[in-house]
């Protein structure tokens, strides 16, 4: 409540300091062009939320630049041509204003919200021939569904549909039974391949950014923007096990999460902070820790009481870095994670055994580092990412930490992937007059080998293999668009997948052993 009334106190300053001249009608401007995407509630849809708590440190002149000119890398696109410039100021000015109550999600609401189907059957084994080690999802947001694909057959066997605005990868369980699937507006849903079938869904925030899979099996992480929490679900019913609230080391401001991951050798989950400069490790099983919250490389065993000792189930640890860090990328061994700050113009290494920095890499143009893959070049363990704002990669040594080369791009890149047994990389050109085209990289020698151009004028992207890496599937993400299979050895099309906007797809054998040349 304490929290409630701060924000309801600040909406009082807020309303005396902003004067929104009486002629002014953003809020109509607002459900006419913002509310499709953002929600009329302003609590998010395919788009982030639009509150002060989402909107963060950006200012009112930053915002204005967005709304006029859009948002590289997202799907925001620019309004100059509909809105003039006193508009989009009062239109800022109307997203910047606090909600009248802030929402809340509390273990209660997300209790409330589940949605057990009671249709719902488990087969007692596969109720298809195919292998279901080589099960393709793709996601098409264009009509909010997912198709399963037989990865020898190449067809698809079940078409099933999600919630609204579903981003980032769905996780499978460890046996690549079910898969778990999350929207931007927070909602999991949990679906049973064998059974061809969807077991529930439940609503673990209201603005979430992705989920991660403890190594077991057995706990969901939903990161939340909003609330500023991390909600921890059994993935056995969907039932909320912990909702741990994102409170920084100062004891009093609180965090959204920009990510979660797992990290199976560490039986952990791995969160970047968006707002405090904190890294958090949250473990999985009875016997996590001792973990000293509050862990820092210098920790002095006097500041053990002050911070206090976390120990067992979810017991957290927490690792303070000298700024915010906003995308991760993990070395395969999970013993370190580079991260972005928040210009993104450098990439920080840290080292999470010891909990600290260890190198800093030039890393300029906003690396996505959460699209990065490793590969062995050369002898050397490479790993590679693409950059937002500009048509480059990135390649580094996971080693040494040496930048090994930076490989010109027809234009920014949105993913990256790779398999074990084929000699390439697979690297889209989101952004800009080349986002039809898809590269094809040596994994040896770091050169472009050939740009494949399957759709002229429509954007190509997001690249998964089948099990055997036999296939490379390819999104035509447009509304009617397709997957296309490639043969991967000849890089010739096999067949064409007519699909709604596909996204990504995600093969359950790939996924589940942590492939090489897949991003996690
Ligand atoms: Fe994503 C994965 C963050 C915009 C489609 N995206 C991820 C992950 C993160 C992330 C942290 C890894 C999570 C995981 O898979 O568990 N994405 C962000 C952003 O911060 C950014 C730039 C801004 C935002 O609005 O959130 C962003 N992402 C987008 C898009 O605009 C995309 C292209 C369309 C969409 O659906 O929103 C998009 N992101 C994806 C996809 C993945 C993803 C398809 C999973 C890739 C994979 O192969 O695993």
């Amino acid at each position: 409540m304490a929290y409630l009334g701060k924000q309801q106190a600040w909406a009082l300053v807020f309303m005396a300091a902003v004067a929104i001249p009486a002629w002014a009608d953003p809020a109509a401007d607002y459900a006419e062009h913002c509310a499709s995407c953002h929600a009329e509630d302003r609590l998010g849809g395919t788009g982030p939320a639009l509150i002060p708590e989402a909107l963060g440190r950006q200012k009112a002149d930053a915002l204005a630049a967005v709304i006029a000119q859009g948002r590289p890398a997202t799907q925001m696109a620019g309004f100059a041509d509909l809105l003039d410039a006193d508009a989009i100021t009062e239109l800022v000015a109307y997203i910047q204003q606090p909600l009248g109550e802030m929402p809340d999600w509390t273990e209660d609401d997300i209790i409330a919200s589940r949605e057990m189907r009671d249709d719902y059957t488990a087969a007692d084994a596969p109720v298809f021939d195919a292998d279901p080690m080589n099960i393709t999802l793709a996601v098409e947001t264009g009509d909010s569904h997912i198709s399963v694909l037989d990865g020898d057959a190449l067809t698809v066997l079940d078409r099933f549909e999600t919630p609204f605005a579903v981003h980032g990868g769905p996780k499978f369980s460890p046996d690549g039974r079910f898969v778990f699937v999350m929207s931007r507006d927070g909602w999991v849903q949990k679906y049973d391949i064998w059974s061809l079938a969807e077991v529930g869904r439940v609503r673990a925030g209201v603005n979430s950014r992705n989920i991660a899979m403890s190594a077991d099996g057995k706990w969901l992480a939903v990161a939340n923007y909003l609330p500023h929490t991390l909600t921890i679900l059994s993935t056995d019913d969907l039932a909320p096990a912990r909702v741990i609230p994102i409170i920084a080391k100062d004891n009093i401001s609180t965090s959204r999460v920009s990510a979660v991951y797992q990290a199976p050798q560490r039986n952990s989950f791995i969160l970047a902070l968006k707002d405090a400069p904190e890294i958090w490790e949250i473990g999985t099983t009875e016997d996590s820790g001792p973990f000293y919250e509050g862990f820092v490389h210098n920790y002095q065993p006097g500041a053990v009481e002050a911070f206090g000792i976390e120990q067992g189930l979810f017991a957290r640890r927490r690792i303070v870095i000298e700024q915010p860090l906003d995308d991760f990328f993990f070395t395969p061994d999970y013993r370190h994670l580079i991260g972005t700050n928040r210009e993104g113009d450098k990439g920080v290494v840290v080292n999470l055994d010891v909990g600290r920095e260890i190198a800093e890499l030039p890393l300029p143009g906003m690396p996505h580092l959460g699209s990065g893959i490793t590969w062995t070049s050369q002898g050397r363990r490479v790993m590679a990412t693409p950059h937002l704002n500009e048509g480059v990669l990135s390649v580094i040594d996971i080693d040494t930490w040496e930048l090994v080369k930076t490989i010109e791009t027809a234009g920014p890149g949105f993913f990256l992937r790779s398999h074990e047994t084929t000699p390439y990389v697979w690297a889209d050109v989101f952004f800009g007059p080349n986002k039809d085209k898809m590269h094809i990289i040596d994994k040896e020698s770091l050169e472009i080998v050939r740009t494949l151009d399957p759709a002229p004028g429509k954007t190509v992207a997001h690249t998964e293999f089948t099990k055997d890496g036999r296939y490379a599937l390819v999104s035509i993400w447009e509304d009617d668009g397709a997957v296309i299979v490639y043969d991967a050895a000849t890089l010739e099309e096999v067949k064409r997948l007519p699909m709604r906007k596909p996204s990504g797809k995600y093969n359950v054998w790939n996924k589940i052993t942590f492939s090489d040349g897949t991003s996690h």
